[in-house]
């Protein structure tokens, strides 16, 4: 996979439904060309790009909510325009911009953000930032550290939103013992004979599964609180100034939901510090590079770090290696069931991805003390 997401083209028949979902929204101008952007594991994207009659082109980003992951849709895009609504327009207030923005959304021309294609896909349209990039593998700690402040700041910006009021739209996504739970039943199932093969895998993270259930339990303890949150804090999931690597905006609000804050930083570990993409092969590519999590620390402490509990802090390195855990249990548990849930381009792609997590949670694991004296240091310089 390159390092920023690239666009396919798209035959003419996604051509007509792309040209015929824009028509439905309130767009200018006349449609010329649609293209599919090849990133996420879950929603189909398309940027297409529209003449206004001045010659000059505008283009709008369309995607289509995958229904098999997000059950209620609708419910996914009320979340999406509170939080939009709420972040931007507090942005805007402040005329000061943290990188913790996000993308507008525009209006259907019936009213309301949403419109319904005949398969009963429920689509949204966006503005499409123009000179961003969107990374799958950091290319230096200045976009680390940019990320990472970034996600810290649109914490920060929804920190006041009532949480009783957002929907739960994937109930229990990153439980961590939900998901441990979920592989163990389907390890004894083995719906689709695939489990002789994956011996190792299932081996290495049984090993762990005291793991599971620590934050769980610090939260139940009421020692780290639940917050709004992202929940999906890819890398790929915040837009980089492709010319001052300046991070610009925070996309791909689906999963908003209460949750912990380390979840976050977690997945920020888990995607920014490994110089491999996330389905290698060669696991010996796999790495957690140690400036990589410094700059993650130092940007997110800068914009997350006056909210943050210490115990909070304290779990940062830790957050790393359990999120990479639950993904390698979430990648596993779908290679089980027959590559239900993540969208795959070859046979065999949830396993190596499974397979890649699981050579990060060992990195990280080597690693841990370092990583944790190096929060601590930081923790100590602020106070
Ligand atoms: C999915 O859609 P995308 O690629 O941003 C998934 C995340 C996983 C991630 C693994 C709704 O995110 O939870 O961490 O793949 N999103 C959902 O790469 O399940
Ligand atoms: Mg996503």
């Amino acid at each position: 996979m390159p390092p920023t997401s690239p666009t396919r083209p798209i035959n003419p028949q996604v051509q007509k439904l792309v040209a015929d979902i824009g028509n439905q929204f309130a767009v200018q101008g006349e449609f010329v060309l649609g293209e599919e952007i090849d990133s996420g594991h879950i929603n189909s994207t398309y940027r297409a790009s529209y003449r206004l009659p001045d010659g000059a082109v505008e283009r709008y980003i369309f995607q289509a909510i995958n229904r098999n992951v997000f059950k209620d849709p609708y419910a996914v895009m009320t979340n999406v325009e509170l939080v939009t609504h709420h972040i931007n327009g507090k942005v805007l207030r402040r005329k000061h911009d943290l990188g913790g923005q996000t993308l507008n959304l525009f209006p259907a021309r019936v009213g309301g953000f949403w419109v319904e294609d005949a398969q009963g896909a429920v689509w949204r349209c966006y503005n499409h930032i123009e000179d961003c990039v969107t990374y799958n593998i950091v290319e230096n700690e200045r976009q680390a550290y940019q990320a990472a402040h970034a996600f810290g700041a649109f914490q920060d910006l929804v920190s006041d939103l009532d949480a009783s009021v957002i929907i739960d739209t994937i109930p229990d996504f990153h439980n961590t013992r939900k998901r441990y739970d979920r592989l163990a039943e389907i390890i004894a199932a083995d719906p689709c004979g695939r489990l002789e093969s994956v011996r190792a895998e299932v081996d290495f993270i049984q090993a762990r599964e005291t793991l599971v259930d620590i934050l769980l339990d610090l939260a139940a303890a009421g020692q780290i609180p639940l917050r709004v949150t992202h929940n999906d804090t890819k890398i790929n999931n915040v837009m980089i100034d492709a010319q001052t690597d300046e991070a610009v905006c925070v996309i791909d609000l689906d999963t908003v939901m209460p949750g912990l804050a380390l979840y976050d930083f977690g997945d920020l570990i888990r995607t920014a510090t490994s110089p491999a993409a996330e389905d290698e092969q060669d696991l010996s590519k796999v790495k957690m590079q140690m400036p990589m999590f410094e700059a993650l620390v130092r940007g997110y402490l800068d914009t997350a770090g006056g909210f943050l509990n210490e115990t909070e802090v304290r779990y940062l390195a830790f957050s790393g290696k359990l999120i990479t855990l639950e993904v390698a249990i979430r990648f596993l548990t779908d290679y089980l069931e027959g590559d239900v849930y993540f969208k795959i381009h070859r046979p065999g792609q949830n396993l190596d991805r499974c397979r890649n997590q699981i050579q990060l949670v060992r990195e990280i694991e080597a690693q841990e003390p370092a990583m944790n004296a190096f929060v601590e240091l930081q923790r100590r310089q602020a106070r």
